[in-house]
């Protein structure tokens, strides 16, 4: 078999099998069929003493091949692989360095012993992609690692390094130096060692376990788990762990991995991690293109954005110059810079050391001329096109050749923008969101006539700072706030017509977002865009905003607030819907929730189509990229464009058409979507 991604070679009575299937090692059907007969060869030799099981490339297996997911299985099915492995006769070592994930942790598992080098990760994602670990890792993981620390890894699908991972017993040793050769040192010492120690027979760290553990577990997490199937999958499986024998709790297993994974939440999950992926991918641009070499940032105005832009670049180690015009202004943006550091620290998320290294990375300044330097500069003030112009001119006077202008702005056209500079190749627009440190969304918006390079500049950039990038066309609000127009339109068009901030609200929630387009207005200020004349009162906002109810920090907007910023209904604000609703002739009426989602679900839909119809966002999978990272919809939705393919595109249209006489000239269909829609087909997978 010389084409199979495992070989075999022996040194003394050792056989090292090697996996070598990049990227990551996936253990698609080769390497399983590989795996199993580097077994039998190891079985059938009785010159081979020990095995040891290792990859090639920049990991140890990573997991299941998610690809293979949702066609027709071939066999060996990884849990018969693992079985296989630690059923082996003789004794099977594996050598772990990069990241043992998922099924990759599952082979580890299987195997007698594991070594690690010390930079090696161990993890069990699963639960990211809408599932469990299938393979026995339910079962395996708790006997060997414990119960909380398995509820932990299983359900929120994070990794453990390898110096935790030896407390924890998951690694019997972390090796230094040459993993092979150390990993099979270590085969030599644990040869002639019987009985084998296999994980699935293991019981003291599964026995006497009070079965509070899984209901306070669940207490303590309901909020973090809310909407998703998977990580209650995963909690009942430890629970057959601990309930059960071995045999009959991969059983359990296998019913629960079979449950999630012909769900449509895992199937929305996969289809996400596959997006995410391809949104750092940029069409019409050569593959060889280089970036340009970022070595200094400069960031102009230190308010909330500029001041949580900054702090992603020097977390990252890269040096910001800020920019204010006023010393308080700029003192007091650096403090709360300082502030959040040290906050992240308090949490034990950062060292002192690494607080000071971040701020003393910082060059704060009233001198714009310090600009100079800066390899990228990002303008973050306020939201005005003259003000914009006005810097970007300045910029062009001063930023050195080859720098990339850059504007923060959410909605103006950078086109405009890149005009008053004599060098719009080298304008883009990079729009974070709000808290800028925080929040992992990046829409890069692509000028029509910024240049390849600096695309490719800007998404390898956010890598570097931990964001995902998507690329946006130029057209108001790009992709993620245009998007939010037709749903704030006509949610506030249903006020009027009869329903409540709270029932709005609700079914979002329900629907799982993390707050209503009410509860986000309250949050991000009800006076946000308004035009600061009280007199002027041309809508509910205005109507709010003329009577100081600018939102939570006012402890009072759409809702009323008390000390401790909880919501309550108003009754002020009922009046003024009231008040409003019988100045414009409109008779009240019962609103159904299913109208709410047509209304502010379907219209996103909607316009998603029109912004891919446009060539706004490249390809379906960025704008649902966009709302999960940007706006919390939830993944295990897949995404606006995902979910109105799971609904039916039929169901959509009929949907809008059904509102279509009550959105008025507000509304106008996408005429991608209705083609689609009239094909049967889908905005996913194309
Ligand atoms: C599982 O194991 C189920 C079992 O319990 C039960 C079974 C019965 N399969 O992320 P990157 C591709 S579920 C197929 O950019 P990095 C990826 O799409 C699995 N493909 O690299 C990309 O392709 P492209 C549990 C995969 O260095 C390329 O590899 N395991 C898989 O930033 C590079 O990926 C997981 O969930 C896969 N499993 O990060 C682990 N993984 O170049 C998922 C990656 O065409 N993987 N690809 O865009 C990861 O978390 C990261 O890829 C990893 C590397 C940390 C490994």
């Amino acid at each position: 078999m010389t084409d199979s991604p495992i070989s075999t070679a022996k040194h003394h009575d050792i056989l090292v099998v090697t996996s070598n299937n990049p990227p990551v090692n996936a253990l698609g059907a080769a390497v399983r069929q590989g795996l199993v007969a580097a077994i039998e060869q190891a079985e059938g030799d009785d010159s081979i003493k020990a095995v040891v099981i290792r990859c090639e490339g920049q990991t140890f297996f990573a997991g299941a091949d998610i690809t293979e997911f949702g066609k027709p299985p071939v066999m060996p099915w990884l849990p018969s692989v693992v079985d296989t492995i630690e059923n082996c006769s003789k004794p099977v070592v594996a050598a772990i360095h990069g990241t043992a994930l998922g099924g990759g942790l599952e082979v580890a598992l299987g195997c007698h012993y594991r070594v690690a080098v010390p930079s090696a990760k161990l993890g069990v994602p699963e639960v990211k992609l809408g599932l469990l670990p299938g393979a026995g890792g339910t079962q395996r993981l708790p006997r060997v690692a414990g119960v909380p620390k398995a509820l932990e890894m299983v359900t929120g699908g994070g990794m453990v390094g390898a110096k935790e991972a030896h407390d924890l017993g998951l690694v019997d040793r972390i090796v230094e130096g040459d993993l092979v050769q150390h990993a099979v040192a270590y085969a030599e010492e644990v040869k002639d060692i019987r009985p084998l120690p296999k994980s699935s027979e293991r019981q003291e760290k599964v026995s006497n376990i009070d079965p509070s553990v899984f209901a306070d577990f669940r207490k303590a997490n309901a909020r973090k788990f809310r909407g998703f199937e998977a990580p209650e999958a995963n909690i009942k499986a430890i629970e057959a762990a601990v309930a059960k024998p071995y045999a009959e709790g991969v059983i359990d297993e296998r019913n629960l991995f079979m449950g999630l994974m012909t769900g449509v939440q895992s199937r929305a999950q996969q289809y996400f991690f596959f997006a995410e992926r391809k949104a750092s991918k940029i069409d019409g641009i050569p593959e060889d293109t280089r970036p340009r070499d970022i070595r200094r940032v400069g960031v102009i105005g230190a308010g909330t954005m500029g001041g949580g832009i900054s702090m992603n670049f020097l977390s990252a180690g890269i040096p910001v110059t800020i920019v204010e015009m006023a010393q308080e202004a700029l003192d007091r943006g650096t403090g709360i810079m300082r502030k959040n550091y040290e906050a992240t620290a308090a949490k034990g998320r950062m060292t002192g050391e690494q607080v000071e290294a971040a701020m003393g990375a910082l060059n704060p300044t009233l001198d714009f001329n310090a600009l100079a330097d800066c390899d990228l500069i990002i303008e973050a003030v306020f939201e005005q096109m003259e003000v914009k112009k006005d810097i970007f001119a300045r910029l062009d006077a001063i930023a050195k050749p080859g720098a990339i202008l850059a504007s923060n702005t959410s909605y103006l056209n950078i086109d405009e923008i890149a005009a008053v500079t004599k060098r719009p190749q080298d304008v883009v627009g990079l729009h974070f969101f709000s808290p800028a440190n925080i929040m992992k969304l990046l829409e890069v918006v692509r000028g029509a006539k910024t240049a390849p390079d600096v695309l490719v500049t800007a998404m390898q950039l956010a890598k570097r700072i931990k964001k995902v990038a998507v690329v946006a066309g130029v057209c108001h609000g790009f992709i993620g706030n245009r998007m939010l127009m037709p749903r704030q339109v006509e949610a506030t068009k249903l006020l009027l017509e009869g329903t409540t901030p709270e029932q709005v609200d609700r079914v979002h929630v329900e629907f799982g977002m993390p707050m209503g387009p009410f509860q986000m207005a309250d949050l991000a200020g009800v006076d946000i865009g308004w035009h600061r004349d009280p007199t002027r009162i041309e809508n509910i906002r205005d109507a709010l905003a003329a009577e100081g109810r600018w939102g939570q920090k006012k402890q009072a907007g759409f809702y009323d607030y008390d000390d401790k910023r909880k919501p309550s209904p108003s009754p002020r604000v009922q009046e003024i819907i009231d008040d409003f609703a019988a100045k414009q002739g409109v008779t009240r009426r019962e609103i159904s929730d299913e109208e709410i989602i047509q209304r502010t679900l379907y219209t996103m839909v909607n316009e998603g189509a029109k912004i891919l119809e446009e060539g706004m966002a490249q390809r379906a999978s960025d704008i649902d990229v966009v709302w999960v990272y940007g706006y919390g919809w939830p993944v295990y939705r897949g995404g606006p464009m995902f979910w109105a393919d799971t609904e039916g595109l039929q169901k959509i249209v009929d949907g809008l058409k059904s509102q279509e006489a009550r959105m008025g000239e507000d509304f106008s269909f996408s005429q991608l979507l209705l083609d689609k829609a009239a094909e049967g087909g889908k905005f996913s997978g194309k």
